[in-house]
């Protein structure tokens, strides 16, 4: 496996089902949840700072799908839970002129981005929780995303940044040559990418 993977700096996550630790970063120290916060700015009616707290007292959204890294390996039905980013960016209001996300890591390094209209589905989350359990650092929390029709390369560990604005910027992968529109297809039925 690990042959497969152009980091090379991948291992089991102890615990964690099949999954495959990445961090192109080599990882981040513990973030209390008590220190969390995520920056929610740029073309926003309503910028503003989320505390852990704070993503807690918005609806929670609950889902049960896969993980697919593009590398090849998968892990079914994982149960995430959290705040949709759709209900998430209903609290700052992206202004009129707003067509996209770009997304930073407490890595310091990691970006990802979406466009709002893939923001808003209704399977892309701030993820909180994993298989019932506060998401570890392994996973990338207390907060990550999880983008759910898309190779997991989208899904940005250790989440603290969302920056709303006019134009998709590739994200570190993408960079390298991974598609920006990452979604994984119909091969397995059940992700809801569109027939394009
Ligand atoms: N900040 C950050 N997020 C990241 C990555 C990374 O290197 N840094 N790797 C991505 C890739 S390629 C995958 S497959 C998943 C792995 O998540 P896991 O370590 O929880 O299995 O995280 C994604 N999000
Ligand atoms: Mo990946």
């Amino acid at each position: 496996m690990a042959q497969n993977d152009p980091t090379g700096l991948t291992a089991l996550i102890p615990g964690g089902g099949r999954f495959r630790f990445y961090s192109v970063a080599g990882g981040v120290d513990e973030i209390p949840r008590t220190e969390y916060r995520l920056r929610v700015d740029g073309e926003v009616r309503r910028p503003r700072e989320f505390t852990f707290a704070d993503l807690a007292a918005l609806p929670q959204t609950r889902m049960v799908k896969d993980v697919q890294c593009v590398t090849g390996w998968r892990v079914p039905d994982v149960e995430w839970s959290g705040v949709l980013l759709s209900d998430l960016l209903a609290e700052v209001r992206p202004n009129s002129v707003a067509t996209a996300l770009e997304f930073g890591s407490a890595d310091g390094v990691y970006t990802e981005s979406l466009t709002l209209d893939q923001a808003m589905r209704p399977d892309v989350l701030v993820a909180t929780h994993m298989q019932g359990e506060p998401i570890i650092n392994a996973h990338g929390g207390p907060v990550r995303l999880y983008v759910a029709p898309m190779y997991f390369y989208k899904s940005l560990k250790w989440l603290d940044r969302i920056t709303v604005g006019t134009q998709v910027d590739p994200g570190y992968w993408e960079e390298l040559g991974y598609d920006v529109d990452a979604w994984v297809g119909g091969s397995n039925g059940r992700d809801d990418a569109p027939t394009v």
